[in-house]
């Protein structure tokens, strides 16, 4: 991370050669010469990784020789495709040639190494910088984003942490509560303002869509296992999140529970899918979408869990709740979400039956609660700086 940090400032990103002259030239003026060192050092690690561009160019649909127009390369943009479900997701989207990938990872070369290792093809995808625990990083992103000329066709919310074993919080850089912040308020304000962009897309089906979980859901056995999921009544969210003389906790309880934090991060990512489609859908003609896609009990989610559960919960979920899927197939799976042509309806919760076949899902009382996302919305929207 230090090294990451230390080569790839922020406001650097990787995209296909085509562009990258322009953000390079552009950026440059405004660098210092030690700076100049670093972005020469990253830009030759991006060309690298982006080596070619986009298979057909995004932003144009070509006219065939028949008269008949071929709906053209799409772009997503997944957050937190440097593991799991994202780069499994971003590797099933970019094999089918249908798509063009920007990966908006916090950790640019394990990102790198990552799709590679995953046998991604060069110029399949972009890897851009990307850090949700700062607000200032999700702007820079939007900015690099913008810069880079590409089109935004889908946005995908799939970055998380969880901290089952955290005694005290942490925070990110603009205080808030770690596990929130960076699963619930970075991706509220990279989801409102990329809006701005997907709605100037041409593309047949534009997609937003937000993972949830079935933990969040009171509504399931999974989400019944403690400690509950439950906001209350946002108190502690309105307050600030901020720990010291205020509470961690979005219901504003005094102790901190890393596990809760997270279940609770995902009501509020499942409550924002449905406010955004309350609120947009039939003006956008845009379909937000949220989704489980099964238990993906081998994932890096864990990696702060103690080393017994890591061991036990692959097989615990693999032939006791049989709920288990692998990285590969749950890939597929929000792929489908993001480009099925079955899967255009909006406001749904995804899930799968034993055969993997996507159903629509039943969310919890208060995972579908209007008057609590609209004040989560509310609340939120002062948090990151948009109110
Ligand atoms: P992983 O830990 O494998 O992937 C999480 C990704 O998020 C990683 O790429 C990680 O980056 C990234 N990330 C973490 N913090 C930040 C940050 N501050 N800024 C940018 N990116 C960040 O977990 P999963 O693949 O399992 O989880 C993906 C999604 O699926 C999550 O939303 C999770 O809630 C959801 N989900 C998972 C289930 C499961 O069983 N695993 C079940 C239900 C839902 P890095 O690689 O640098 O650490
Ligand atoms: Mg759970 C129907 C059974 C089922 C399913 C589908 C899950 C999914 N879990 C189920 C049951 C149980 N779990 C039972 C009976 C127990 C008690 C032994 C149990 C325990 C458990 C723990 C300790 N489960 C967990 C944990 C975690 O730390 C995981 C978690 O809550 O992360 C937030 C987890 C999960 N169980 C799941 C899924 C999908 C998870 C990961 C949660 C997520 O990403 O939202």
């Amino acid at each position: 991370m230090a090294l990451q940090a230390a080569l790839l400032p922020s406001t650097l990103s990787s995209v296909p050669k085509k562009c990258s002259l322009a953000v390079a030239a552009k950026d440059t003026a405004f660098l210092s010469v030690s700076q100049k060192k670093v972005q020469a050092a990253s830009l030759s690690v991006r060309t690298r990784v982006a080596t070619t561009a986009p298979v057909a160019t995004p932003g144009s649909s070509t006219a065939a020789k028949d008269g008949k127009k071929t709906v053209r390369q799409g772009v997503v943009v997944i957050t937190g495709a440097s593991s799991g479900l994202g780069l499994a997701a971003a590797k099933a989207l970019a094999e089918t040639g249908k798509w063009h990938v920007v990966m908006a990872c916090r950790d640019f070369l394990k990102a790198a190494k990552a799709a590679k290792g995953a046998g991604m093809a060069d110029g399949s995808y972009t890897i851009m910088h990307l850090d949700l625990a700062s607000l200032d990083s999700v702007r820079q992103f939007v900015d690099s984003f913008r810069r880079a000329g590409m089109p935004l066709d889908s946005l995908v919310c799939n970055a998380a942490i969880y901290r089952p074993t955290a005694r005290t919080p942490t925070f990110t850089a603009d205080g808030y509560e770690m596990s929130v912040g960076v699963n619930h308020l970075g991706h509220f304000l990279l989801a409102r303002l990329l809006l701005d962009d997907m709605q100037k897309s041409d593309y047949p089906s534009r997609r937003l869509i937000i993972l949830g979980s079935i933990t969040g859901n009171t509504n399931t056995l999974a989400g019944n296992i403690p400690p509950k999921a439950g906001l209350g009544d946002l108190r502690g969210l309105a307050a600030g999140l901020r720990g010291q003389n205020g509470s961690a906790m979005i219901d504003g309880s005094e102790s901190f529970d890393g596990a809760k934090a997270y279940k609770d991060s995902k009501i509020c990512n499942m409550l924002t899918m449905q406010e955004l489609h309350r609120r947009y859908h039939e003006e956008t003609g845009i379909t937000f979408a949220s989704l489980y896609p099964g238990c993906i009990a081998t994932t890096g989610l864990f990696r702060e869990h103690i080393p017994l559960f890591r061991l036990l919960f692959p097989p615990f979920q693999k032939f006791v709740t049989k709920g288990f899927v692998s990285e590969a197939e749950s890939g597929k799976r929000l792929a489908q979400v993001v480009s099925d042509p079955s899967l255009t309806k909006s406001g749904v919760y995804w899930s799968w039956n034993k055969d993997s076949a996507s159903f629509e899902n039943q969310l919890s009382q208060e995972a579908s609660d209007p008057e609590k996302a609209k004040k989560l919305w509310e609340i939120s929207e002062k948090l990151v700086g948009l109110a």
